[in-house]
């Protein structure tokens, strides 16, 4: 390994451009310290980050009692696969399942295992318990989601960023629009082997995007009438990203399948978790489904703290009232620039839409000049900017970061 120390920006840009895979067009900045609602480039310039590793960071960068539960359970026992039985992971799926109330947890490492985990436990769930026939399980999934780059999320997708180019497709899949109670219903009614409803209680790559009140408890009472599994793909929205511990309580919504991930580690290393009721869950037998990192005893410590950290720091409370002054602070902004024409989201996980500025500039530009002015944040399909700190930022911090996106914003020529 060449020791990197002193190296420019442009070094490390390069070393990236040559031997990896161009699967990413990052804003032209190079990280080499993070801490708490910070980061640092390597030419030591600080940046408040307001993207979160997408909600990944939920409890502030490296936060020292979750990074302190990794450090001591590295040195001792960091992977048994689940050929054998560990000291740590019974006690973590007591504690998972108590904290959000269901009978059983599979843990896995990425989110969109999660996903792929509980489209298998709804199409095993549809055959064994509904009895729907062999092969005919359908899943519902709606227009404009996300969730993760398998073959089976983009097969759900309707991004053609997401699907082009790599069929054939995972069948079994259907869309209907988002935020729209009658399709659902009139999908329900035509189609009796609907094995499950799969979607984000906000959808947050679609861009931030928030549902009418009533959405979540009208999906669940249609979702119970027609006997479908209502799966929350809480990976962005959970652990108190939107103001709650999960978007699905600002409905108090109980979804029959629940996903996490992201911040699930507090950013520390990729860890997931599918959330179910015994019924569900013990439809798949030993040797069905797994991983080899899945319940890792490393996993099991740093989550543990993770979900402590949530509580702790009443994290949920403190994204709520932080969403609340930044989103006063975008609208006064929208009064005073034409350029942005939309400010939405729930507790931390806002966006705005910005307006097409000077010869055809987008928001990618707004970014690189929010970048200049020491806050980084990311566009998503074309002129929506999320912005997403981790939800330990305080109020004075909030104001700061607001003025520079304001300075920032009222310095565009329309
Ligand atoms: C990328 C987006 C966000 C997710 C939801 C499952 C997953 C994600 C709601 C899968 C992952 C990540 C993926 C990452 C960027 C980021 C992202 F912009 F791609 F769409 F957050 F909005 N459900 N989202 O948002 O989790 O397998 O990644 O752990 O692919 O660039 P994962």
């Amino acid at each position: 390994m060449i020791s990197s120390q002193n190296q420019t920006a442009d070094y490390f840009i390069e070393l990236e451009h040559h031997y990896g895979a161009h699967n990413y067009h990052p804003i032209p900045v190079v990280l080499d310290r993070a801490s708490g609602i910070f980061v640092w480039d390597v030419d030591g310039k600080q940046y408040f980050d307001f993207l979160s590793a997408y909600s990944a960071v939920n409890q502030g960068h490296c936060h020292p009692k979750i990074t302190q539960a990794l450090i001591n359970q590295a040195g001792k026992l960091s992977l048994t696969s689940r050929a054998f039985h560990n000291n740590l992971l019974g006690e973590y799926e007591k504690y998972i399942t108590e904290y959000f109330g269901y009978d059983k947890v599979l843990p896995m490492n990425t989110g969109v295992e999660g996903g792929e985990t509980a489209i298998k436990l709804a199409r095993r769930w549809a055959y064994d318990v509904k009895k729907i026939a062999d092969n005919q399980a359908t899943v519902l999934f709606v227009e404009g989601n996300f969730w993760g780059r398998t073959m089976a999320a983009i097969s759900s997708s309707n991004d053609p960023s997401s699907y082009t180019g790599f069929g054939p497709y995972m069948p079994g899949f259907k869309l209907i629009p988002y935020n729209d109670l009658n399709s659902l219903e009139a999908e329900l009614k035509a189609n009796p082997n609907i094995a499950a409803f799969m979607f984000e209680p906000i959808q947050g790559e679609a861009g931030v995007v928030v549902p009418d009140e009533g959405y979540l408890s009208g999906v669940r009472a249609l979702c119970t009438k027609y006997n479908v599994l209502m799966i929350a793909d809480e990976v962005q929205t959970g652990l108190c990203r939107t103001g709650k511990m999960l978007a699905c309580d600002h409905e108090n919504v109980k979804p029959d399948i629940l996903i996490l991930g992201k911040a699930l580690s507090g950013g520390l290393l990729p860890v997931s978790a599918v959330l179910a009721s015994d019924e569900i869950m013990l439809t798949i037998k030993p040797g069905e489904h797994g991983s080899t990192y899945g319940g890792n005893p490393l996993a099991c410590a740093v989550a543990t703290a993770a979900l402590e950290v949530l509580k702790e720091e009443k994290l949920a409370e403190n994204a709520e009232k932080m969403g609340i002054i930044f989103r006063a602070r975008m609208e006064d902004l929208m009064k005073r620039s034409s350029l942005v024409s939309l400010v939405r989201g729930r507790g931390l996980l806002n966006a705005i839409v910005i307006k097409p500025f000077g010869d055809g500039k987008t928001a990618w530009d707004v970014c690189l000049l929010l970048k200049e002015n020491g806050l980084l944040a990311k566009q998503t399909h074309g002129d929506i900017i999320r912005f997403a700190p981790p939800l330990v930022i305080n109020e004075e911090q909030m104001h700061e970061a607001c003025d520079i996106i304001e300075k920032t914003i009222l310095g565009l020529k329309a």
